[in-house]
């Protein structure tokens, strides 16, 4: 199955120019971290983004809860990215007809397909959201040069995901011209997708297990690795209310890579 190969070998499988980089990003830097950084002051999340940046993959974004967006923060954290070397994915959630999705990709304040690499997208319009976000491509920001996450599950309570729309959103990811376009999947199991090509993003991750106050559920670090499937895992609180950033950061790098490597170990 797809979890027992290692990074390097399925970024040679992956259809996505994005997720081949990211694949090789992972295994060159060795972390399959992600830090969402779920903060509303720009000042906050570069602080964060260099306080992490050595440990982490990927760094996710909700740039509609920054009060103070500006152009200088997204050039800022484009520099962190390139100093530490890790991508960036807004964590958007698209979710209209192919038109809208494509106007909100490419247009308005944060203009997010100039910069970041990676965002997600619900899969409840049909693969024609695949297609408005891939037409808001082109010219300086070329469709080889980003991807989009494909939501198939997720880690709130109650949520109404079943098992036909987890079945069908794995068929969007795999199947149709748009592919190349698509670089993984968010959610909570390893029977979401079996194509090795394609990144498993398991947002809900925490060293300790539990619940938040509004519906989100943890897992640990090893638990979503070696028995949901996870190829990199999503950290925002257990990290951002930690007292000692850096070391908390290094500390969920160390577990969730060490998951990594006894998962592929023969
Ligand atoms: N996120 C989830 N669950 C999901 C999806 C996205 O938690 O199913 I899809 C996002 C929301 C938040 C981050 O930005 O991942 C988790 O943050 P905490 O680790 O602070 O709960």
């Amino acid at each position: 199955s797809r979890t027992k190969l290692t990074y390097e070998s399925r970024a040679n499988l992956a259809k996505s120019p994005v997720a081949k980089r990211l694949f090789n990003l992972m295994a060159t830097k060795q972390t399959n971290l992600c830090l969402a950084a779920d903060l509303s002051e720009a000042d906050a999340i570069l602080d964060m983004a260099d306080k992490c940046g050595p440990y982490i993959c990927l760094l996710k974004t909700h740039v509609d809860i920054v009060s103070d967006f500006s152009e200088s923060f997204i050039v800022n954290l484009q520099a962190l990215a390139t100093r530490h070397n890790f991508l960036l994915m807004e964590d958007r959630k698209f979710a209209d007809i192919g038109n809208t999705v494509s106007l909100q990709y490419g247009q308005g304040l944060y203009k997010i397909a100039n910069w970041a690499d990676l965002v997600t997208a619900h899969t409840l319009p049909g693969r024609s959201i695949v297609q408005g976000l891939k037409a808001a491509l082109g010219g300086a920001n070329s469709a080889k040069e980003r991807g989009v996450f494909l939501l198939a599950e997720m880690s709130a309570s109650g949520n109404l995901i079943d098992e036909k729309y987890k079945e069908n959103s794995n068929k969007i990811a795999t199947e149709g011209g748009d592919v190349d376009f698509v670089a993984g999947v968010v959610c909570q199991s390893a029977d979401c997708f079996a194509f090795p090509g394609l990144i498993q993003l398991t947002p809900g991750v925490k060293i300790d297990e539990g619940v938040d106050k509004l519906g989100q559920q943890y897992q640990t670090p090893e638990h979503v690795v070696k028995e949901r499937g996870a190829d990199i895992g999503v950290v925002g609180r257990g990290i951002l209310q930690a007292s000692n950033v850096e070391k908390t950061a290094a500390s969920y790098r160390d577990r969730l890579w060490a998951a990594y490597q006894e998962r592929v170990a023969k």
